[in-house]
């Protein structure tokens, strides 16, 4: 079979059934194309995309402006590995600095190898300026997280399917509640040993689960008097999905270490990135941390582009505005119903959480109802449904969304 003979929905999932190892249970829905907001499947079906590859695709599908950054980069240079310089790299680095607010950057490649890189810099920096014990430093880690699929990640995850037989795990994390400043506070107090705080600013992963108006700040505020680094994974929450550039921005909370991923490359290859200023960084020296991938000159351009998109179509703008709208007019028909409990979010990072137990696949059968009325999501925690568009979505298109979903939604009313 040549790799561009189109395979019918069927073979196409049947080859990854048996060919594929079985880490994920997708949507039976196979796309072959993507434009903006919407994707096609082999069929020829259009849908709104309602996931953006997990907040991946925030300036919509093979946005011009990014593909021909990666095609004409692709045509001059690809890699060269940080043996050498590139005549890209230092560009996109001065461009980011200068765009997120840090004196500098570690170039990555995916949000996993980013959050592993800020919790090396995080130690580092805590036994060469802190001052604390070799092999004593403790990073705080908030319950239910996700911070990515490494052993090191998964030792401080607390959800059982990411981590069973995955052991030994790495020490040096301790565990407290999320939006909790009293426990932030009992963790920080009388511990010289603890050199950071690694917070997701919206939980994703946890069903989009927002903290309290102040407990960013707050918390940055603790760490601050506790010499205690704010480690901000915005991964998911990062470059506009939030309605802010980064959702930290609404407490005007500048982060230590800031951990981009996803977006930050607008969804066409994978880019990763740390930032933090030289008082941080300077810690780092040759030898210490890299990646073959890492700061490539494609991915430079790439980000560059992904990053020039967000602004020129003011996309946090749009996010800000559309997110209030979807939530206004979806709460409009969840006073009305029993089958939707709430909807929260920011932007247009959105959960809705439906009025059943976990276990059960209303949520599934939720998604699959709208996959046949043309738009595609996917339940997260069992009875949680996220929904995250990407950025470039009108409000026409919203309004759209929003009637295909509580269309939907009414089918499982009782
Ligand atoms: C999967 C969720 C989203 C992340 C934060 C780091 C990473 C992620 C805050 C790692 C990744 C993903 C990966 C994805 C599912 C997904 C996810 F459901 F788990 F929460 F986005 F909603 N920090 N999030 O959210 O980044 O190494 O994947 O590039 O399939 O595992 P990565």
């Amino acid at each position: 079979m040549a790799v561009l003979d189109q395979l019918t929905s069927q073979q196409a999932i049947e080859l990854e059934n048996k060919y594929g190892a079985h880490n994920y249970h997708p949507l039976p829905v196979v796309l072959t194309r993507g434009e903006g907001v919407y994707v096609w499947d082999v069929d020829g079906k259009k849908y709104y995309d309602f996931l953006s590859a997990y907040s991946a695709v925030n300036q919509g599908h093979c946005h011009p402006k990014i593909v021909n950054a990666l095609v004409n980069q692709s045509q001059n240079l690809t890699l060269t590995s940080r043996a050498f310089y590139n005549d890209v790299l230092g560009k996109y680095e001065k461009y980011a600095c200068e765009y997120f607010g840090f004196d500098k950057l570690l170039p990555m490649n995916t949000g996993a190898e980013a959050v592993e890189t800020a919790l090396k810099l995080c130690r580092k920096w805590a036994y060469e300026v802190k001052g604390i014990d070799e092999n004593a430093a403790e990073i705080i880690v908030c319950k239910n997280n996700f911070h990515g699929r490494t052993t090191t990640i998964i030792s401080f995850s607390n959800d059982p399917v990411a981590r069973k037989h995955f052991g030994p795990f790495t020490n040096g994390f301790i565990k407290i509640d999320y939006n909790n400043l009293e426990a932030l506070e009992t963790a920080l107090k009388n511990n010289p040993n603890v050199a950071g705080f690694l917070v997701e600013p919206i939980q994703g992963e946890a069903g989009v689960y927002v903290p309290d108006d102040g407990y960013l700040a707050k918390a940055k505020k603790l760490c601050e008097a506790h010499n205690v680094l704010f480690i901000a994974d915005e991964v998911q929450t990062g470059i506009a999905r939030t309605g802010k550039l980064l959702a930290v921005d609404y407490e005007n909370v500048k982060a230590d270490i800031l951990i981009l991923g996803k977006a930050i490359s607008g969804g066409v290859y994978p880019v990763s990135a740390v930032l933090a200023n030289d008082n941080i960084m300077n810690v780092i020296k040759p030898g210490n941390h890299g990646s073959t991938f890492g700061g490539n000159p494609l991915a430079a351009a790439v980000a560059m582009a992904a990053l020039e998109v967000i602004k020129d179509e003011q996309l946090a703008e749009n996010a800000y505005k559309l997110g209030n709208l979807f939530r206004s007019e979806l709460q409009k028909y969840i006073d009305t119903s029993n089958i939707v409990k709430l909807v929260r979010g920011k932007g247009l990072l959105n959960s809705i959480l439906i009025n059943d137990d976990e276990e059960s696949d209303t949520a599934w059968n939720i998604c699959l109802a709208l996959r046949d009325n043309g738009l595609l999501a996917k339940p997260t925690h069992g009875n949680i449904i996220r929904f995250a568009p990407p950025l470039v979505m009108t409000e026409e298109q919203l309004l759209d969304c929003v009637s295909i979903i509580i269309k939907t939604l009414k089918q499982f009313d009782s």
